[in-house]
């Protein structure tokens, strides 16, 4: 058969068959290792990664081409701790998959969202990516029948928080982990760039896909389950006090505010042996 022939024969040349969703290899719910393990330790521990923090399933054919996008700045201790338990969960999915941290530099307060569309644009540049995830630092999945697929429609992946006994704070939530394949992002022009400081972004994304007559769609409440690391705010991304102005003007803002909008200086690309660190510049007053 064409598995054990492609798995047998070095010079097999046919094509693998395709990856499918019910593997052996998933448990379902699962505790979370929360060690903080060095960067180091962990590249020993992840040894099949390609620099640069790419995985192909060497066995089957994944269905699409996967880019996780990690907003990011000054939280290594949770990216680690998010290392260790999403590499092996995306590994047993059968996911063809590439980790891009996306790092806005200091000075300036964080933006979520211009982070999202400069990784988004950037991820683009190096790779034929069709599905794109993206996922903040500090939300651990623990239950591996969460698939890391794109779908029809932009899907919020998170149904539970242990942060709010597992339940969500309100219905149209749409942060934490959401993926958009390439043609649903381009289509809501990405996320909007004007969101500086703590809080809204999620929720002008949220109406963005809905103003473009796409669904939200949401993970099943006992498969979308995740722990959030406990964590203070952080003191350059204090909340942001026009988030409920800005929130007004979505609609009339979406075409021209951003993907097609997002500047953005890029300061480095660096293949580390776990993933792919952009580290970018945003200028305040552009
Ligand atoms: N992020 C960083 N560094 C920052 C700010 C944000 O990496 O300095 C990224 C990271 O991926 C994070 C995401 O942006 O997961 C979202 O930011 P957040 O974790 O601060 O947002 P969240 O709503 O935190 O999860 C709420 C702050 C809790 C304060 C509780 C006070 N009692």
């Amino acid at each position: 058969n064409v598995l054990s022939d492609s798995l047998n024969d070095p010079t097999f040349s046919g094509e693998l068959p395709p990856c499918v969703n019910h593997s052996l290899k998933l448990g379902g719910r699962f505790k979370p290792l929360m060690t903080e393990l060095t960067l180091e330790a962990l590249s020993y521990l992840f040894l099949e990664l390609r620099p640069g923090g790419s995985y192909t399933p060497d066995t089957c054919m994944a269905r699409e081409k996967t880019a996780i996008i990690i907003p990011f700045r000054d939280r290594p201790s949770h990216l680690h701790v998010l290392l260790l338990n999403l590499i092996p969960l995306l590994k047993r999915q059968n996911i063809d998959f590439t980790l891009f941290v996306i790092e806005q530099e200091l000075p300036g307060p964080f933006n979520r969202g211009l982070l999202h569309n400069a990784g988004f644009i950037e991820a683009s540049k190096l790779g034929d990516y069709n599905c794109f995830i993206f996922h903040d630092v500090d939300l651990i999945p623990i239950n591996d029948l969460n698939f890391y697929h794109c779908n029809d429609n932009p899907t919020h992946f998170i149904s539970g928080l242990n942060k709010f006994k597992y339940k969500l704070l309100y219905p149209t939530m749409f942060g934490g982990v959401v993926s958009f394949t390439d043609d649903q992002f381009r289509q809501i022009n990405g996320a909007s760039n004007l969101y500086f400081g703590w809080g809204g972004e999620d929720d002008d994304l949220s109406k963005r896909v809905e103003n473009r007559g796409l669904k939200r769609l949401r993970k099943y409440p006992s498969i979308g389950l995740y722990d959030m690391i406990l964590h203070g705010r952080d003191s350059t991304n204090i909340p942001n006090p026009t988030r409920f102005e800005l929130l007004k003007t979505t609609r009339e803002r979406q075409g021209v505010d951003g993907l097609s909008s997002a500047k953005y200086s890029l300061l480095s690309t660096d293949s580390l042996p776990l993933y792919t660190r952009l580290r970018i510049s945003i200028n305040m007053t552009e």
